[in-house]
């Protein structure tokens, strides 16, 4: 139907391509290569389908994205003239609702998936298939030759995530917009953001003045620190909504809870107020788990929380609870989790909370103990891979690196990338495992070019490992397209780490 020749189209001899020879990232998990080409201009149509709300959401990011990477606003409506863009809706395949075909001709690019999900990771698989140079020979204005040919494509894990601490320090809501867009062109669909620690509380809670007048003023280093307005909160989840990225809360409990303590001193039971703290030192607050008032307190939180969530996740923490007594720990937990099933949520929490009975909807995300991770899938959890010695974001690279920490250990890139999820830890099994999720926790940095020289370049090999099949996963091949990347994140002024891996060229 969109593709019928009109007199008015003019017979473009485009140039032969190879779309094997694109540096996707992550790869896809089929490339079917045809030389064939599609010329992108400043008319080209993007065509919807399927009217429905959903799909012209979708069609609005893809003419938003375009628009910011070639810089024209491509029309939402037919022209003659011009090869289009379709955005068409399939039924569904097994590869879930994020995976999504392109079909790239020179009559018409087809951007096929069951879920606009599927197809914003398919714009994102289209963008990097753009050239950044148009070819101003083949016809009277500028051209972008796309090259050709068939991709089929899917994600290896359902969860691909992130974490961003905004607590130890705090991050603007601009900052995190900033990440969001950044994560997005790498297929993530989740970001973790740690709203709670001893440092600091960085979410408003009506009914709770004191927990934004008195916990979030404090930062590691004494600097002043933040926090969202539910407003601003709404706004983020938004953003990244329309990013199809979900956005997962966290208020770290019952341990990491000084800023709240500090807050409402009735909340630790000992009687006494504790001072703000601005270290980085962990392990020494507590909930008192005992007394009513804390739950009391939680329902509140948990239920204005999760109000503002449109994703299935409630973080609760649970990691390093060292001055909460082992009973009283598993008493709290097993406390807390009917209070986010009843929120409609499922909890989420750091591996230590297998130590609880926990029904199997709550998921484990395992840091730091394989054994948890393991009895987590015995017990029929899912779990979120994050280990540290091999995914945390905060660890330095190499003795050369500004900031970080180095109790995990130095994680060069290479090694970052160089392992596999399905393998990392003993007595796990595949279906237990629900993704990979890099934590970037903020004791040594504090704004968004702190956050990307960690972050940049190994966030995009986690993308990867979490996005592309093993099988197309070999580091040299990895290397040569990460090499890539640097164009444009120079363009946009991302401070990635100049790794030694990138060598002197
Ligand atoms: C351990 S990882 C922590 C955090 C620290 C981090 C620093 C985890 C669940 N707890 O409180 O910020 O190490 O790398």
């Amino acid at each position: 139907l969109f593709s019928q020749c009109t007199p008015e189209k003019e017979v473009l001899n485009l140039p032969k391509t190879d779309l094997k020879q694109t540096a996707f990232l992550p790869w896809p998990s089929e490339i079917l290569a045809d030389s064939s080409a599609f010329p992108l201009d400043s008319l080209t149509p993007i065509l919807l389908e399927d009217k429905s709300k959903s799909w012209q959401q979708l069609q609005q990011r893809v003419q938003a994205e375009l628009k910011e990477q070639t810089g024209w606003e491509l029309p939402l409506e037919q022209l003659a003239q011009r090869s289009p863009l379709v955005i068409r809706s399939v039924p569904p395949t097994d590869g879930g609702s994020e995976a999504y075909r392109l079909r790239i001709g020179q009559d018409t690019l087809f951007l096929e998936a069951s879920d606009p999900a599927g197809a914003y990771r398919g714009l994102q698989s289209l963008k990097q298939n753009i050239p950044h140079q148009t070819n101003d020979t083949l016809a009277n204005r500028r051209i972008l030759v796309v090259p050709g040919g068939e991709i089929n494509d899917r994600p290896r894990y359902a969860y691909r995530g992130m974490m961003l601490d905004v607590a130890r320090h705090f991050f603007s809501v601009d900052e995190v917009k900033r990440l969001l867009d950044q994560l997005s062109y790498y297929k993530v669909n989740h970001l973790h953001l740690h709203l709670s620690d001893d440092q600091g509380w960085r979410i408003e809670i009506k009914g709770w003045p004191e927990l934004t007048g008195i916990g979030a003023a404090t930062e590691v280093g004494g600097t002043p620190g933040g926090f969202y307005t539910q407003e601003e909160y709404r706004e983020l989840v938004d953003y990244a909504k329309s990013r199809y990225i979900t956005i997962v809360p966290e208020i770290d409990m019952p341990g990491h809870t000084n800023a709240a303590v500090v807050s409402y001193p009735e909340l630790n039971g000992n009687g006494k107020t504790p001072k703000p703290y601005t270290g980085t030192r962990v392990g020494f607050s507590t909930f008192d788990t005992r007394s009513d008032k804390t739950y009391a307190f939680l329902e509140d939180v948990i239920q204005q929380i999760t109000a503002l969530t449109d994703g299935p996740f409630f973080h609760v923490g649970g990691d390093e609870s060292h001055v909460t007594k082992k009973e009283d720990y598993i008493y709290f937990l097993e406390r807390v989790e009917p209070l986010i099933t009843k929120a409609g949520k499922r909890m989420m929490g750091w591996d230590e909370i297998v130590q609880a009975k926990l029904g199997n909807s709550t998921v484990l995300q395992h840091w730091r103990t394989p054994e948890n991770a393991a009895k987590g899938g015995e017990q029929g959890m899912q779990v979120v891979l994050s280990p540290a010695f091999f995914s945390y974001l905060d660890m330095k690279y190499d003795k050369y690196s500004e900031y970080g920490l180095t109790w995990a250990g130095f994680i060069p890139v290479d090694k970052a990338y160089n392992w596999n999820p399905d393998e990392a830890v003993t007595g796990l099994a595949q279906k237990n495992i629900l993704g990979l999720e890099a934590p970037l926790w903020s004791e040594t940095v504090s704004n968004s070019a702190e956050l990307e020289y960690l972050a940049y370049p190994r966030m995009a090999g986690y993308a990867e490992m979490a996005w592309s099949q093993q099988e197309h996963r070999e580091w040299d091949f990895y290397l040569k397209r990460l090499k890539s990347q640097r164009q444009r994140w120079d363009k946009e002024g991302i401070n990635y780490y100049k790794s030694p891996v990138f060598g002197t060229e």
